[in-house]
């Protein structure tokens, strides 16, 4: 059985064993615990020096872990990474910002990587790539004379062309992509976004399963939306509805309703519109005062990031607004906490609220809108109100799906939820829970690792073929 070689920006810390707050860390963590293998990555450190990787080893899990200089950290972490890629990816050109040097960073740390994780792979280990740090590593890996099978999944969304196209190295970037031989998305969308642009920018061709031929490589192309372990978060959520924090939270409601939301501090999360359509619920709804609190966890996150202050002060600005306008004595309509929580109790949390509330303007998938699904009681489960605009819209059939854009569409589908009736609520229910285990977190891993070694196979037997052609021909 080959070894498999987990690669992503960011190792979870390994002491905790336990990621920070963020999809990819949860996901992948999870996923290689199973399987066992080599997780390389930033340690979070910076150093003067790059440097060998850091081995430790916990359970199956070796983790590699490398320092990034001051400098690698602000080109390619913060720069491009950060404050390229990311907003517009999300969508956002408005905020994004190009630097040439930047991306010179960028490509540089991918490099520097590339040559530290090469002098730990074995001839047959899988390598398995993730998100928008990492676009052009599988190059970096090949110009070193790497033959390994390379995959790649992007976490967030891939944006279509006419957006990706504002980033100025966008045709270099997605060359560099067709050097892995797998690349996944989240879904059918996002796929489609990366097949336009190859074949509208006569770059090259796709087929119906799903390979691209592109810059002289095949590769295949194809989603698969990452999913969770919906029976063990159940059950966590269930065993920690005894905890202090759990108990005081629902005495502190008195019998009030409760809409949770929870996600890392980020302009794609739609925060901003999340509390104004509160608002307006209020507005339009009084008979609800005093009769339901919205709890809003936000740990920060890329904090030394510009966009990242502005959108927190603007939280903070329209929190205390929406509350001053509408608290009373003993009823504060939305409380603000920006800090993290330790993950099974956040499941509990989400057990006792009657509606999950999660309206990202974009995002690539949204583990929360499947966490808050699978920690609810299925006799009396709360009701999922969900952005059309995360990739959990195209799975989660039983959520009320809304445009985060739309404030009053928002603020009628919560007083919907909130009113909803047991059997309406049950039904739902089920509905998603049941593709949520049919696709959960080891589906996801392995039909994308299946892909990998097939397609890597096929493509060794090509490349033979077509030397011993050569060989043939010539003699
Ligand atoms: C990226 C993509 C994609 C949140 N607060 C705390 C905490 N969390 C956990 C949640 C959830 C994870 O962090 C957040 O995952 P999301 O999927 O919601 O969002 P991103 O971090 O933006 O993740 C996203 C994901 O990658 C996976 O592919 O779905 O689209 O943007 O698991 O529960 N965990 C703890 N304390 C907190 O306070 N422990």
């Amino acid at each position: 059985m080959s070894r498999l070689i987990v690669v992503s920006n960011r190792v979870a810390p390994i002491q905790e064993a336990r990621p920070a707050a963020g999809g990819l860390a949860i996901g992948v963590l999870d996923a290689l615990k199973e399987t066992g293998g080599v997780w390389f990555g930033w340690s979070g450190e910076t150093i003067s020096e790059p440097s060998v990787p850091v081995i430790e080893k916990q359970g199956n899990v070796t983790y590699a872990t490398v320092g990034l200089t001051k400098r690698d950290y602000d080109e390619y972490y913060r720069g491009f990474s950060n404050t390229t890629l990311w907003p517009t990816f999300h969508y956002r050109n408005d905020l994004s910002r190009y630097d040439r040097g930047d991306y010179a960073g960028y490509q540089r740390v991918n490099a520097t990587l590339a040559k530290q994780l090469k002098e730990l792979l074995r001839p047959s280990d899988i390598i398995w790539v993730h998100d928008y740090h990492l676009l052009p590593f599988a190059r970096c890996l090949r110009e070193l004379g790497v033959k390994n099978p390379i995959g790649f999944f992007l976490h967030i969304p891939f944006p279509v062309p006419e957006v990706l196209r504002t980033i100025p190295p966008h045709e270099e970037l997605v060359k560099a992509m067709c050097s892995y031989d797998v690349i996944g998305f989240q879904t059918e969308a996002d796929r489609q976004s990366f097949v336009d642009y190859i074949e509208r920018g006569q770059h090259g061709t796709s087929s119906e399963d799903g390979m691209v031929h592109a810059y002289n490589r095949f590769l295949k192309v194809g989603a698969y939306p990452i999913g969770i372990y919906p029976d063990a978060i159940a059950k966590a959520a269930e065993q920690f509805t005894d905890r202090k924090a759990v108990r005081s939270l629902r005495d502190g409601m008195r019998g009030r309703k409760l809409i949770m939301s929870v996600d890392r501090l980020d302009y794609s999360k739609g925060l901003v519109e999340r509390f104004q359509a509160f608002e307006r619920l209020l507005l339009n709804a009084p008979g609800w005062h005093g009769r339901v609190s919205l709890v809003q966890i936000a740990p920060p996150t890329r904090a030394d990031v510009q966009t990242y202050q502005r959108i927190r002060q603007t939280l903070e600005g329209e929190a205390g607004r929406i509350n001053g306008r509408f608290a009373q004595l003993d009823w504060t309509p939305i409380q603000y906490l920006n800090r993290k929580y330790e993950r099974n109790l956040l499941m509990a949390l989400f057990r006792q609220s009657q509606v999950g509330y999660v309206t990202p303007l974009r995002d690539g998938m949204n583990l929360v809108a499947k966490e808050y699904v699978a920690s609810q009681d299925p006799a009396d489960p709360g009701v999922l109100v969900l952005s059309q605009f995360a990739g959990a819209a195209e799975q989660l059939p039983g959520a009320l799906v809304v445009n985060p854009f739309d404030l009053s569409q928002m603020a009628e589908a919560l007083e919907r939820a909130l009113s909803m009736p047991l059997a309406e609520r049950q039904a739902r229910h089920a509905d998603m829970m049941e593709p949520m285990r049919e696709n959960n977190l080891s589906v996801w891993r392995d039909t994308f690792l299946d892909d990998l070694r097939h397609v890597a196979t096929a493509s060794s037997v090509t490349a033979k073929a077509v030397k011993l052609a050569d060989v043939t021909a010539s003699s």
